[in-house]
């Protein structure tokens, strides 16, 4: 039985989550990989230092498998490329003034939340500073299949975005800044090219990805959402996320289920 607003079903099938989502008559496919850059994996915030102890390398032989075996017609990657004094970072924490409704304002410490006067809505977690512009911490994993569309035999699209690159406001959603002040030039580059669906991988699962995801389906996206090929900073988290997601329309598979579809 469809829900009373007539759209969707939820249906659980041992491991197996989905909702019906909605048709549509031309899909194109893209990958979009989030963050998956060396200061998540074995840099400043590597994953195997946050409660989940995740390793994030774990994904990058899943993710290249797709872009190998798949016929995506895009490939996005997103990159969290951040000034030095952002202020996401704990090491900046002194040089901002804090609201008045901060929840905290001494004794900070890495993972406490903040809000600063600038931005006087918006609680800011303070993360060890990380994927700084042009460092090796911001690169993308060197195993990490890069398609260049140029030579691609495939013929593929491939899009960069680059997010949370303003110092003032941090940014996880690829689509939009946690203030929704700007938007990344990501929706653009896929509605230039025709796309619908989006296959979501990456890190981190309960931070970048969930906000991603979350924006994709507010923009009117299929959205897929690949369970082993995420990593993320904290379990619990990470399943009240994907909750989250699949309540709002998402649809959470596994990377064999994508093989099977080929
Ligand atoms: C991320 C924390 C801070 C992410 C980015 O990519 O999930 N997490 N900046
Ligand atoms: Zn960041």
């Amino acid at each position: 039985d469809s829900n009373k607003d007539g759209k969707i079903q939820l249906i659980e099938l041992e491991n197996f989550w989905f909702k019906i989502i909605k048709p549509t008559l031309f899909p194109k496919n893209a990958l979009l990989i989030v963050d998956v850059q060396n200061d998540f994996i074995t840099g400043t915030l590597s994953l195997t230092n946050c409660p989940s102890k995740h390793n994030g390398a774990e994904i990058v032989p899943i993710i290249n498998n797709l872009i190998d075996t798949v016929p995506f017609e895009t490939i996005a990657y997103s990159i969290d490329w951040h000034p030095a004094d952002h202020s996401s970072f704990i090491e900046n924490v002194n040089n901002r003034k804090l609201a008045e409704n901060s929840p905290i304002k001494e004794n900070i410490k890495t993972f406490d939340s903040v809000i600063y006067e600038a931005y006087p809505n918006v609680l800011q977690i303070l993360w060890p500073a990380h994927c700084i512009q042009g460092t090796n911490g911001a690169k993308l994993h060197a195993d990490l299949k890069q398609v260049d569309a140029k030579t691609d035999s495939l013929g593929r699209s491939v899009i960069y975005v680059y997010k949370g690159c303003l110092s003032d406001i941090d940014s996880y959603s690829a689509f939009f800044d946690n203030c929704r002040l700007n938007e990344t030039s990501l929706h653009n580059d896929l509605k230039k090219l025709g796309i619908t669906d989006l296959y979501i991988c990456g890190i981190a699962a309960d931070v970048c990805v969930a906000y991603t995801s979350m924006d994709a389906l507010g923009l009117n996206y299929r959205v897929i959402y690949i369970q082993d090929g995420v990593r993320g900073v904290d379990s619990d988290n990470i399943k009240k996320q994907e909750i989250n997601l699949v309540n709002n329309g998402a649809l959470l598979i596994k990377s064999k289920d994508v093989y099977d579809m080929v």
